[in-house]
């Protein structure tokens, strides 16, 4: 699909409200917008918006990874990519917070790996598109840490 070819739905949403940035609790910056949606309301195809996904530079990851970390985020051996355990107090609890995650994954286009048993969800971020880490990863990683923060 060429970068101009954005698909717009004829019956635009009035109930959209404005974008929105914000920082989480865990002061990661986010930038969880509604890109599925035209300046004028329209609905955008998943695929037209996000532009082509680019690795991150060097700059970029000293800039982004640190913040990860701290809150878990390991780098993958051998594989260009970022993966965090996380523990629930029950199967409820891990369920809901894979249902909110999976949500905001068709959203954005940009689906996770991952691993549940019980009370425990296994998560690996990467992006195919360009065979590593994106920012779309970074992004996702940021939405995932607010979800568990409002579940535990
Ligand atoms: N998820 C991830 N993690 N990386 C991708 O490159 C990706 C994705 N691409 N979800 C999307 C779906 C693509 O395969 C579809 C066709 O839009």
């Amino acid at each position: 699909m060429g970068s101009g070819s954005a698909w717009v739905d004829p019956a635009p949403s009035p109930r959209l409200p404005p974008p929105r940035r914000s920082r989480g609790t865990t002061g990661l910056r986010l930038c969880v917008q509604h890109p599925a949606r035209t300046a004028d309301g329209g609905r955008r195809h998943p695929r037209a918006m996000a532009g082509k996904a680019h690795r991150l530079s060097t700059e970029e990851r000293e800039q982004l990874l640190p913040n990860l970390r701290a809150v878990g985020w390991n780098e993958v051996e051998g594989r260009d990519a970022i993966f965090k355990e996380f523990h629930f107090k029950d199967f409820n609890r891990a369920f809901g917070f894979m249902t909110r995650v999976a949500l905001q994954a068709e959203k954005l286009d940009h689906h996770p790996e991952w691993f549940n048993v019980y009370n425990k969800v296994h998560i690996t971020l990467s992006t195919h598109e360009c065979g590593g880490l994106s920012e779309r990863d970074i992004n996702l990683a940021s939405f995932i840490e607010q979800v568990a923060a409002s579940l535990s």
